[in-house]
């Protein structure tokens, strides 16, 4: 079977020692961790995403398959390393309450690291007061917030509306992503930014840093 077919299914299957082979032998033949990202890891959990909806999947195999994923992705992670360079500015970024999808947004948090960035990584399920509380502890200069539900979306604009009331709007400029969230959503709520994906939220970061 050839190589991606083989980590796509290994995904699909949630064969985590199988994704990792997989994941090694792509870098031993050189292919680019962006396509290893994009048309292996990525293309797999979106297949199973499809396969959730039709009820082929229920919610521990998709589990399995988060599991496996997570695996090649810590294979690939070394390619995104932090420099050595002093961190162009901190960034807070989470999974905003009641939603516990992590993979895009630790994906993001990578990235944005890789760019020069100090990454403060709240996790998952976070409510709007600890938005508030570690941007402000820590000054950062943007707020990232993940959410893949529907239903979680609107928390965005609670906590865009918690930095405003705890007087930070202005100190700190908000991004928001996640694949239900769009850019229109993204100017209704009143976010500075939106991003389809994590490099773009990264060349984003560094053109809000750039001025
Ligand atoms: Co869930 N889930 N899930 N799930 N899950 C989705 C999101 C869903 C679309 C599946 C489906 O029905 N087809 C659906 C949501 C429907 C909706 O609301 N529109 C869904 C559901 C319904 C649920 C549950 C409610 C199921 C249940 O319990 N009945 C439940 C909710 C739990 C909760 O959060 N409270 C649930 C649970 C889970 C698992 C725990 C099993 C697991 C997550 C494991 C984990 O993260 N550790 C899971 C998974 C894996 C998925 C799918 C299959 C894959 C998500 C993923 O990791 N994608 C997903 C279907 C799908 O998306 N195809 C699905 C890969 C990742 C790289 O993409 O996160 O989109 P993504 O990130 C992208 C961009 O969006 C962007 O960058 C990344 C790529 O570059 N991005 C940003 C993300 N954040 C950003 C922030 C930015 C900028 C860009 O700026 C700040």
């Amino acid at each position: 079977m050839p190589l991606f077919e083989k980590l796509i299914e290994s995904v699909i299957q949630g064969e985590e020692g199988s994704v990792r082979e997989c994941v090694q032998q792509a870098l031993s033949d050189h292919i680019p961790v962006k396509e290893i990202l994009n048309d292996g890891l990525i293309k797999a959990i979106n297949i199973v995403g499809e396969k959730f909806k039709k009820s082929e999947f229920y919610v521990p195999d998709v589990l399995w398959s988060a599991q496996a994923m997570k695996a090649g992705i810590e294979l690939i992670q070394p390619f995104f390393q932090k420099s050595d360079v002093p961190p162009l500015a901190k960034v807070v970024i989470g999974t905003v309450e009641g939603d516990i999808h992590e993979i895009g947004k630790n994906l993001v948090a990578m990235m944005v690291e890789a760019n020069g960035f100090e990454v403060i990584n709240l996790g998952v399920d976070v409510p709007p007061e600890r938005f508030v509380e570690s941007v402000r502890a820590h000054q950062a200069k943007i707020c990232m917030m993940s959410a893949l539900l529907t239903t979680t979306m609107p928390t965005m604009k609670k906590i865009i509306e918690a930095l405003k009331e705890a007087g930070l709007a202005g100190r700190v400029k908000t991004m928001v992503g996640g694949a239900p969230v769009t850019k229109q959503f993204a100017l209704e709520i009143g976010a500075d930014g939106y991003s389809p994906d994590a490099p773009g939220a990264a060349e984003l970061a560094k053109e809000w840093i750039a001025g």
